[in-house]
C-alpha cells in the first residue's frame, strides 16, 4: 500500500519527552516517587514508542490529596464557571485533533481515518455536551451535590474517548479526578492534561497517573477517593466490586460483551453486509460493544456469507497511518496470542474459519478479519468475548429462536436488529437483554445518550442525564416553618 504518512509533530512531540514522561498531579508532571518506569509499544511495529512513569500508591496519595486540595474550590465555582474551563477543554481538543488523532493511530495502532473521524470528533462532542451539564447544573440539578474525588480507571482500546467518557461528567458536575490510564496507551492522556493545563484547567482538578494494574488497584483502595468508575474487562471489573464492597465508595463498571448482530430474511443485504464490517472490523474488533455473534435466518444463511467473504476479501489491513486501510493492529503480542488460540479452539470444537487472501505487515502485531462459520451456540466461541476481528456466525429459524440465541450469554451490553418489516424489530427490540439496541444500524454513540450494559457488562450508565447521576449524589431536604413566638 501507500507509504504510511509521517508526522513531524507527533514525533517532534514524543522526542521532547524521549527521557520518559511523569504523572500529571497537582498542575505538573513529576517522576514516580520510586523512579520506576514502564515502556510503551507501538502495536504496529512492535518498536518502543515512549517511557512512562509506574506509579504505586506513594503516587496515588499525592495524586488524591492535590484533587482533594482543589476539590473546594472547583465545586463552590458553581456551573457557569465550570462550563467555561470544559468549553475550553472541547475547544483544545478540536484545536490540537490532528496531533491526538496521529498520536492515538500510533499508540494504539488503530487506523488513523478512525481517530480523525471518529473518536476524535466524539472526544470533543462530549466535552461541548457536558459543558451544558455544567451550565444546568445551578438550576436543573441544583438539588444534587458533587460526590468529590473520583477514580476512573480506563482501557486501552479507545483512550482519549474513554478518558472524555469519564473525565468530562466529572468535572462538568464538580467533581476532581484521578485517571488511570491503561499501561499500553496512555499517550493521548498525557497529551491532554499537558494541553489542559494551558488551556487554564485549575491544578489538581484533573490528575493522571500512569502505571499498570497496581497502579489502578492502589486507586481503587485508596479511602480518599468517592468513587471508581472502570472500563475494562469482567475479571478486573469483578475484583472492583469486591474490593469497594462496603467502603461506601460508588461504582460504576462498564466490562466486556459478547453482543447479538441479527439479521432477518427481508434485510437490506448491502446495509447489513456493511453493518457487519461496521459490528466487527472497526477498530480491529476491540470494542465492548462490538457485534460479534452473527444470527442470521436460515434462509439466506447461506447466501449472506457467501457475500461477506466476498467483502471480507476486498479489505485492506495496514499500518495505522496509511489512510487507504481499514484495519491497523492489534493492541499487543498477548492479545494476539489469545485471539489465535480462541480462533484455533473454535475450529476444535467443529467451526470453519475463514480469512481472506489479503495478507497482512509481517512487522507489528496484526490479524487478518476472520469469518467462524457452524458455529454451536454451547461453544467457547459462541460465548467468550474474543476481543478481536473475529465474527461467529450461527443460524436461527423463527424470531422466537433469534431472540433466544441472542440472550443466550452472561453480557448484554449491545445488540443489533435488521429487517425492513418494522413492526417486527419494534417486537424484538424490547425483548433483548441489551444496555443498547439498534435497528438496522450499529455503534451510534452520542454523548447524550446514556451508554452501559446489563447483567455481566456492568452497570451504571455514561453519557447524557443518566450518566450525570452517576456523577451526583441526590439531596432531599425539608426544613419546619419556625414556630411564630407566643
Ligand atoms: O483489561 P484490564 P486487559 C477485555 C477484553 C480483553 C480483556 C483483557 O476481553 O481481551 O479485557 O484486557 C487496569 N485494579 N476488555 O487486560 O486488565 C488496567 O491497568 C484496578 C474489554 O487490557 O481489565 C487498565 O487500565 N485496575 C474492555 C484497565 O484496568 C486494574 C476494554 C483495563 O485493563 C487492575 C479492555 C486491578 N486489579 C479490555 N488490573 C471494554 N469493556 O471495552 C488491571 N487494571
Amino acid at each position: 500500500g501507500p507509504a504510511p504518512e509521517a508526522d513531524d509533530n507527533v514525533r517532534d512531540w514524543l522526542k521532547s519527552h524521549e527521557a520518559g514522561f511523569g504523572h500529571f498531579i497537582g498542575g505538573g508532571f513529576r517522576p514516580s516517587r520510586s523512579g520506576k518506569t514502564l515502556v510503551t509499544h507501538e502495536p504496529a511495529t512492535g518498536e518502543k514508542l515512549a517511557k512512562i512513569a509506574l506509579g504505586a500508591a506513594e503516587d496515588i496519595d499525592d495524586a488524591v490529596a492535590a484533587a482533594a486540595k482543589a476539590q473546594s474550590s472547583w465545586e463552590a465555582a458553581g456551573g457557569r464557571q465550570r462550563a467555561r474551563h470544559i468549553y475550553a477543554l472541547a475547544r483544545m481538543v478540536q484545536r490540537h485533533a490532528r496531533l491526538f488523532a496521529v498520536l492515538e493511530a500510533l499508540d494504539n495502532g488503530k487506523p488513523i481515518r478512525e481517530t480523525r473521524d471518529l473518536d476524535i470528533p466524539l472526544v470533543a462532542r462530549h466535552f461541548y455536551h457536558h459543558a451544558g451539564w455544567a451550565e444546568l447544573q445551578d438550576s436543573e440539578l441544583a438539588d444534587h451535590q458533587p460526590l468529590g474525588v473520583v477514580g476512573q480507571i480506563i482501557p486501552w482500546n479507545f483512550p482519549l474517548l474513554m478518558l472524555a467518557w469519564k473525565v468530562a461528567p466529572a468535572l462538568a458536575l464538580g467533581n476532581t479526578v484521578v485517571l488511570k490510564p491503561a499501561e499500553s496507551t496512555p499517550l493521548t492522556a498525557l497529551l491532554f492534561a499537558e494541553l489542559a493545563a494551558r488551556a487554564g484547567l485549575p491544578a489538581g482538578v484533573l490528575n493522571v497517573v500512569t502505571g499498570d494494574g497496581s497502579t489502578g488497584s492502589a486507586l481503587v483502595k485508596h479511602e480518599g477517593v468517592q468513587k471508581i468508575a472502570f472500563t475494562g474487562s469482567t475479571d478486573v471489573g469483578r475484583i472492583i466490586r469486591a474490593e469497594t464492597a462496603g467502603s461506601g465508595k460508588s461504582l460504576t463498571l462498564e466490562l466486556g460483551g459478547k453482543s447479538p448482530f441479527i439479521v432477518f430474511d427481508d434485510a437490506d443485504m448491502d446495509g447489513a453486509i456493511e453493518g457487519v464490517v461496521d459490528a466487527i472490523w472497526f477498530n480491529q474488533g476491540q470494542v465492548c460493544c462490538a457485534g460479534s455473534r452473527l444470527l442470521v435466518h436460515e434462509g439466506i444463511h447461506d447466501r449472506f456469507i457467501a457475500r461477506l467473504k466476498e467483502r471480507m476479501d476486498t479489505l485492506r489491513v495496514g499500518h495505522p497511518l496509511d489512510k487507504a486501510i481499514d484495519m491497523g493492529a492489534i493492541i499487543e503480542k498477548s492479545q494476539l496470542d489469545r485471539i489465535r488460540t480462541l480462533v484455533d479452539k473454535g475450529v476444535e470444537e467443529g467451526a470453519e474459519a475463514y480469512t481472506p487472501d489479503i495478507g497482512t505487515p509481517k512487522k507489528g502485531f496484526f490479524y487478518p478479519p476472520t469469518l467462524l462459520t457452524g458455529v454451536e451456540p454451547a461453544s467457547t466461541v459462541a460465548t467468550e468475548e474474543i476481543f478481536g476481528p473475529v465474527m461467529v456466525a450461527m443460524s436461527f429459524r423463527t424470531p422466537d429462536e433469534a431472540v433466544a440465541l441472542a440472550n443466550n450469554s452472561r453480557y448484554g451490553l449491545a445488540a443489533s436488529v435488521w429487517s425492513e418489516n418494522i413492526s417486527l424489530a419494534l417486537d424484538i427490540a424490547p425483548q433483548l437483554k441489551a444496555g443498547v439496541v439498534w435497528v438496522n444500524a450499529t455503534n451510534l454513540f452520542d454523548a447524550a445518550v446514556g451508554f452501559g450494559g446489563y447483567r455481566e457488562s456492568g452497570y451504571g450508565r455514561e453519557g447524557g442525564l443518566e450518566g450525570a447521576y452517576e456523577y451526583l449524589k441526590p439531596k432531599a431536604w425539608a426544613a419546619r416553618k419556625p414556630r411564630k413566638p407566643a
